[in-house]
């Protein structure tokens, strides 16, 4: 499988499933290297501006209260400056117990140096090298289960072309999931007629997914719908012109 399509699983997954998600970003260009498509997480996300030890207070200073409507910390992974505070805005943005928090950001923002210094303890790899964290690795911290996960940067066009040209068979894609999302996205209103469900002001494409996996009976064991299967023959049913947008 091709690595950004391993990575981006992770990242889907993390983001989904954890309580508590940590957007983390370099404090020497914060907006550069904050993810602007992960809105639909913004309840759930804490911005964490790390690497603050590199810049001043001014540049701090001057960024707004809100990042693009996130909340945000500062802190440093090298010095720990902020840590306590935010391991306390962690605990506050959840109930739960244990309460999964999923640490996420572009390569080499400094993920896993800021896991480190959650956890008080050498958990993770650091390296200045972007791609150092390969898998989600995982450390608990008490009643915090924290996720660490390798870097990513905004869902890429790669690959998804060639199979909207059909030039790639469904069944021969390592990933379907993000390109079905694909597909989806263009017209959820037609998908949502195509495959006979309701929808919803607040749904999403991957919302929809899900909703289309269990009206077709597409379940996995626990009974949790099989995104894996049910994006494949969305998108046998886009390639062979049955699903039209
Ligand atoms: N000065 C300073 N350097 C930092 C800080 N946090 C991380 N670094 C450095 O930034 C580089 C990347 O750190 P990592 O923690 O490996 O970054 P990552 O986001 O986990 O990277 P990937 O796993 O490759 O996505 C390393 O050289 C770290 O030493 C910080 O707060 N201050
Ligand atoms: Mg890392």
């Amino acid at each position: 499988m091709e690595e950004w399509l391993k990575r981006w699983i992770v990242f889907k997954r993390v983001l989904r499933e954890c309580d508590v998600v940590l957007q983390v970003v370099d404090a020497r260009d914060a907006w550069g290297t904050l993810n602007w498509s992960l809105k639909k997480y913004l309840s759930k996300m804490i911005v964490v501006v790390t690497k603050s030890d590199l810049v001043g207070e001014k540049e701090l200073g001057a960024l707004p209260r809100t990042l693009h409507g996130y909340r945000w910390v500062a802190v440093s992974g090298k010095t720990g400056e902020g840590i306590p505070w935010l391991l306390e805005e962690i605990r506050k943005a959840t109930a739960r117990r244990p309460a999964k928090v999923g640490v996420v950001g572009y390569p080499n923002v400094g993920k896993s140096s800021l896991m480190n210094r959650l956890a008080g303890r050498r958990a993770a790899k650091v390296s200045p090298v972007p791609g150092q964290t390969k898998n989600v690795q995982w450390v608990t911290l008490g009643d915090i289960l924290l996720y660490d996960t390798p870097g990513v940067v905004p869902q890429s066009e790669r690959g998804v072309s060639l199979v909207l040209k059909s030039a790639v068979a469904a069944q021969s894609i390592p990933s379907p999931e993000p390109i079905a999302l694909e597909i989806i996205g263009r017209s959820m209103e037609a998908a949502a007629a195509h495959y006979d469900v309701p929808l919803r002001k607040t749904d999403d494409a991957e919302k929809l997914l899900i909703k289309i996996a269990k009206r077709r009976g597409r379940l996995l064991k626990g009974g949790e719908p099989d995104l894996d299967t049910m994006a494949r023959l969305v998108i046998n049913d886009f390639q062979r012109g049955k699903l039209r947008l």
